[in-house]
């Protein structure tokens, strides 16, 4: 458990990754009461500094003692990492919120969107898990719904950025956008086929079922924090050429009859969500215009006419901001309130 004090000693574990820079800004920008910052990363960052506040910070490699002292650790460094790790860090006194999906269906770890779950981080031993990117920008909006009219099932399609993959892939589809526009062959490293001018209907691997990864843990991690294992999902992700925000469309079956304007009432007043939805004037969210925002904005809000309780919308949200670093300090500032 989490001692209360004035200020608290952090550590970013993965620091020099896309969600890594992220947590360093957002616990910067959000003024978390840090007494001190540690930054870990692989081997080869060893030595390297990053900004903090003014200053610049060392990264250090990790090893056994590595975590006495440390308060809180965010890491984001990997399912692998994370599995070693994050139970060394937790035995050594320091609570772990981890952005991986390592612990995320562990049943004695809570996996928290505080605007949905805050209450599940009563029961935490030691290891918090942050969901997916996709997940936690849908349950925001999915839950305020839920509590008025039951969801039934949910329909979505996602949209996502290349920096879901990482600083690699954002660089993959600068290069390839330059290679094109110069008459150059792309090279495809990073994802199987070109990623520049196209989409690819494949996020993380694919399993027996034919789902991929990523979709089934859009079903699964939904029914964990939503704490209620009747809500159904079925997804197909998707990624798309754009930087950064991953966009999502939604639809949603509802047991009570809900209107649109009912909706757009909800959720105007939901934590964390902003209704950005008048298509008269070409309004509704994109995935350009919210980089770096930290709200899910939602639009598009519409009946689906093709069966009696039906809504259809479209959400976006930046996901390095709330679908990983954001969310992450959050549940650290839940923590130590
Ligand atoms: O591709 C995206 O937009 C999100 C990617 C998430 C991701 C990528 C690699 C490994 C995850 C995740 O957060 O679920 C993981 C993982 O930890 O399994």
């Amino acid at each position: 458990m989490l001692k209360k004090k004035q200020k608290y000693i952090v550590a970013v574990v993965g620091a020099t990754g896309a969600v890594g820079n992220e947590m360093i800004e957002t616990l910067e920008k959000r003024n978390f009461p840090i007494e001190k910052l540690r930054l870990f990363a692989s081997e080869k960052s060893e030595g390297k500094t990053l900004p903090y506040k003014g200053a610049e910070i060392k990264v250090e490699a990790l090893n056994e003692s590595s975590f006495k002292g440390i308060d809180i650790a965010l890491f984001s460094a990997g399912a692998e990492r994370s599995k070693i790790w994050a139970p060394i860090a937790a035995k050594s006194g320091c609570v772990v919120i981890d952005n991986s999906s390592e612990w995320r269906m562990d049943p004695t770890v809570p996996l928290v969107v505080p605007e949905v779950n805050s209450h599940d981080l009563a029961w935490h031993k030691g290891i918090i898990a942050n969901p997916n990117c996709s997940t936690i920008q849908m349950v925001v909006v999915l839950k305020p719904i839920h509590d008025a009219a039951k969801i039934k099932r949910v329909i979505v399609t996602t949209f996502q950025a290349v920096s879901g993959t990482g600083k690699k892939a954002m660089d993959e589809l600068l290069l390839q956008t330059t290679d094109i526009l110069n008459f150059r062959e792309p090279k495809c490293t990073v994802y199987p086929h070109q990623i520049a001018f196209n989409v690819l209907p494949h996020i993380d691997k694919f399993l027996e079922n034919g789902y991929t990864k990523e979709e089934m843990k859009m079903t699964n991690e939904t029914k964990k924090i939503m704490g209620d294992d009747s809500v159904k999902v079925t997804a197909t992700t998707v990624r798309v050429p754009v930087f950064r925000g991953h966009s999502e469309s939604l639809n949603i079956e509802t047991e009570k009859k809900i209107t649109a304007n009912e909706v757009r009432s909800v959720l105007a007043a939901a934590p964390g969500v902003v209704v950005f939805d008048a298509p008269e004037k070409n309004v509704y969210p994109l995935p350009k215009a919210i980089e770096g925002l930290d709200d899910t904005y939602v639009g598009r809000i519409r009946e689906d006419e093709t069966i009696p309780n039906g809504i259809n919308m479209w959400i976006v949200a930046d996901n390095l901001k709330k679908g990983a670093a954001l969310n992450a300090v959050q549940i650290a500032e839940a923590l130590i309130k």
